[in-house]
């Protein structure tokens, strides 16, 4: 951090002093008189004094804005300071925001070792539309609209969507987004998904569908399958560049935390509201996470053998490092997620022995041997409803063939 804020400091005070000195170079070329140049050589000292003392102001807003994000400090302040902090925290976002083009690549070899270790652009996918990127009527960080709102009022609000998708009118996007939502029995987390997610991608001026995919009842919940389940359905309806895995309960507060694909995964919950606006551990992949459709084929989507709460991320975080991707996260202050509560799912007792197993069956686990009953796929206003069957036997009997021991 601090290696950043110096480096920073240097070349303020040097372009400061280099425009000065090119100034006065000019002069000499000039030929003025020496009154004139003496009266120069005085205003150099100022502009250089200038130069100081805006890389000092912009070092100490920073630095408030790194200690607000230790826990010590944060457990010990009390309101008031919190106040001051957070208004240096909104003028680091604007400041941050000449940066919005950039992620933060999370080297996962060295664990805990906080998350910013390269900085990469994302962005060398040539095939863009013509919409102005980054857009221009993006609003920062805003708070969660978390008013219910009957779904019928929902389509009243949005009626810039049909059947679930939405493409802006006078411009070509940047690119084609699937958001797909694993989903079971949560009509009003539903309704406030909705209610914030469209606006804000409809500010982003990005193509895209909203696909939620339900599981019927019967066997356990099982978010890796109904991704895979629904990764599939969207790319069957068109070439959508960017499949979004987003869960229904968390949801971005910034503009600037871009529903877009790079050249590698994009870890987009990175401060989540329930982990107290903290990433949880360093390889967290849970929440919402962007893959192009050739990053999510490479790494064979989700895992379909994890029933119930818990690990299918993980094994998910695994993949992509297996398949030599290197998952990136917003820039710090643009990854703030709200959670939206709801009660809790049964957990999958065997997910620590799944993740052991994963390892080695991952290349026959997953996109390559996806197998459903559609029960129903329905194009409604604000998304398409997709409704799958899943069997949980039959999966398992896979998963003793997969990993009989003849095949080790
Ligand atoms: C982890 C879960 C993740 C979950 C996060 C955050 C497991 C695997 C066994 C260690 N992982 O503990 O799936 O997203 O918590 O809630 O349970």
């Amino acid at each position: 951090m601090h290696v950043i804020l110096v480096t920073h400091s240097c070349v303020y005070t040097v372009s400061f002093y280099h425009l000065d000195h090119d100034y006065n170079s000019s002069m000499k070329q000039l030929d003025i008189t020496s009154q004139a140049k003496s009266k120069r050589s005085d205003k150099s000292w100022y502009i250089l004094s200038a130069g100081l003392i805006i890389s000092v102001t912009v070092i100490f807003i920073l630095d408030l804005q790194f200690f607000a994000s230790t826990n010590f400090i944060r457990n010990t302040l009390n309101g008031k300071m919190l106040e001051v902090l957070s208004a240096a925290d909104n003028f680091t976002n604007k400041f941050i925001d000449t940066m919005k083009h950039k992620l933060i690549i999370i080297d996962s070899d060295i664990p805990d070792s906080g998350s910013e270790q390269h900085v990469s652009d994302h962005f060398s996918n040539s095939n863009h539309g013509n919409c102005t990127w980054p857009p221009l009527n993006l609003q920062g960080r805003t708070p969660l609209n978390r008013t219910d709102i009957a779904i019928e009022k929902l389509d009243q609000k949005y009626t810039f969507m049909a059947d679930g998708h939405y493409k802006p009118k006078n411009c070509t996007a940047y690119q084609k987004i699937a958001i797909v939502v694993p989903y079971r029995d949560r009509q009003l987390q539903l309704r406030i998904f909705l209610n914030n997610v469209i606006p804000r991608i409809h500010r982003q001026q990005l193509e895209f569908g909203i696909y939620i995919v339900e599981q019927t009842a019967g066997s356990l919940f099982n978010r890796g399958m109904l991704s895979n389940i629904g990764f599939v359905q969207a790319m069957k309806d068109m070439a959508y560049d960017c499949v979004v895995i987003h869960d229904l309960d968390i949801l971005p507060e910034d503009d600037r935390n871009f529903y877009i694909c790079g050249d590698n995964p994009i870890h987009m919950a990175t401060k989540v509201e329930k982990f107290k606006y903290r990433v949880p551990y360093h390889s967290f992949a849970g929440g919402i996470s962007t893959f192009s459709k050739k990053q999510y084929e490479d790494i064979n989507g989700f895992p379909n053998q994890f029933f119930g709460w818990g690990g299918e991320d993980d094994e998910l975080f695994a993949r992509i490092k297996r398949s030599n991707y290197k998952m990136t996260r917003p820039f710090d202050a643009h990854g703030h997620c709200g959670s939206v509560q709801h009660s809790g799912q049964r957990t999958g007792n065997d997910r620590m022995k799944m993740l052991q197993i994963s390892r080695k069956i991952w290349k026959q686990d997953g996109l390559t041997d996806l197998e459903y009953n559609l029960v129903e796929k329905r194009r409604k206003q604000l998304y398409v409803w997709v409704y799958a069957d899943i069997n949980m036997a039959k999966v398992r009997e896979k998963l003793k063939k997969l990993n009989s021991p003849s095949r080790k």
